[in-house]
């Protein structure tokens, strides 16, 4: 069914571009994604192969540092809805490329803004903001309300790219809502990341092709939900008659020691027998707990998560088994 609707996403080579981009296809929705020119081209959409929808979606090469790119793309697409996923994502690799993630995923976000106020003001956008702008938390439980702290780069970059969307919904009555979504995970999510390291490791260690797995702080908590459930928000962000803010998470903390447990568990595997702490993987500031509070998108989007840690960390255990065998 043809919605009539055409959808242009940033990041849609990143976990939650594919798993937005197949909702929106299964909702009727022309699909335009921003792909960053690559010398390996063959593997810039493997999660869109993943799940089946490669053919499905019209890529468009493009930066998000290219303004002019920008603003050519959007005239020529005319998108009812604009999704900034794109983003360099990885909080530790943010005090290695200070400037290029400040550069990407702050200024990228005016970039992209401007294209639209300038192209297609009566578009709605949805701005990808993060929990970590909470950093050291200033309340137990972080809410819409709560004061943020940021302690990264990464995290640095993304305030900025959270304010100047609210100042662009103020200043030019842009329908530019923000996210902030709490860490989200699925058999997609890239291998740095502490709960696909995790899930690839014990898979390696199940399958006779490692013996260890190595980690960092392992008591740092995190309130983690499934990309599946978290691009459903995004979505209902959008359908709103009025922009706003929303946080996004599950209300429930897990160390990583905790869900790390988990993936062992489902493997059959005893995790003191392989687990190593490296003090390397520590990071220069660390994020100590996050917690959110969901009250906001369930009254008012009627968003509710729908797969659980357990689930989600099985699956992923699955899938990376199923991959390297
Ligand atoms: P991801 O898998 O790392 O994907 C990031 C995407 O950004 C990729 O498609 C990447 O393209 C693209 N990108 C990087 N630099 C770019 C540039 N200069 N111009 C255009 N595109 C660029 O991230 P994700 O987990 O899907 O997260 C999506 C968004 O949500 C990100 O903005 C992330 O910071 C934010 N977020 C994520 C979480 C989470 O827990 N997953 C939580 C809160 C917020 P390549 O494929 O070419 O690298
Ligand atoms: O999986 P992580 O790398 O995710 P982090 O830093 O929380 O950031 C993710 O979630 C954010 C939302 O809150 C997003 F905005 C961001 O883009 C990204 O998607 O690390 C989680 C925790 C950290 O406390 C880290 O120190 O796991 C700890 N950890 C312990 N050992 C490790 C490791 N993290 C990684 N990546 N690798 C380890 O070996």
């Amino acid at each position: 069914m043809d919605s009539g609707k055409t959808a242009f996403l940033t990041g849609i080579t990143g976990q939650d571009g594919a798993y937005l981009a197949a909702l929106l296809l299964d909702k009727g929705y022309r699909v335009t994604g921003l792909v960053r020119r690559s010398s390996t081209a063959e593997i810039n959409d493997i999660r869109l192969k993943w799940l089946g929808i490669e053919k499905d979606v019209e890529l468009i090469d493009g930066d998000l540092l290219d303004l002019s790119g920008l603003l050519r793309t959007i005239k020529e697409i005319r998108p009812d809805e604009i999704y900034n996923l794109g983003a360099q994502s990885f909080v530790k690799s943010s005090w290695q490329q200070p400037l290029l993630t400040g550069q990407v995923t702050g200024l990228g976000v005016t970039n992209l803004l401007e294209a639209m106020r300038i192209e297609a003001p009566e578009a709605r956008f949805y701005q990808a903001s993060s929990s970590e702008m909470y950093g050291l938390i200033q309340e137990d439980m972080q809410s819409e309300t709560t004061p943020f702290y940021p302690r990264s780069p990464y995290a640095v970059a993304k305030l900025y790219g959270h304010w100047i969307t609210v100042n662009y919904r103020e200043s030019f009555d842009l329908h530019a809502s923000s996210g902030i979504l709490f860490n989200h995970e699925s058999p997609l999510r890239g291998i740095e990341f502490v709960t696909r390291k995790v899930t690839d490791g014990v898979a390696r260690i199940k399958l006779g092709k490692a013996n260890e797995l190595r980690l960092g702080n392992i008591d740092a908590k995190r309130d983690w939900g499934h990309s599946k459930d978290y691009v459903r928000a995004m979505w209902l962000m959008l359908q709103q008659d009025v922009a706003d803010d929303y946080v996004v998470a599950t209300g429930v903390t897990t160390t990583v020691r905790d869900m790390c447990k988990i993936a062992f568990e489902h493997a059959g595997l005893n995790m003191e027998d392989h687990l190593v702490i490296d003090q390397d993987l520590f990071r220069p500031a660390e994020v100590d707990v996050l917690l959110g509070n969901p009250t906001k998108a369930k009254e008012k989007l009627g968003w509710e998560p729908a797969i659980s840690l357990e689930e989600m960390i099985v699956e992923m255990v699955d899938a990376d088994l199923v991959r390297l065998s």
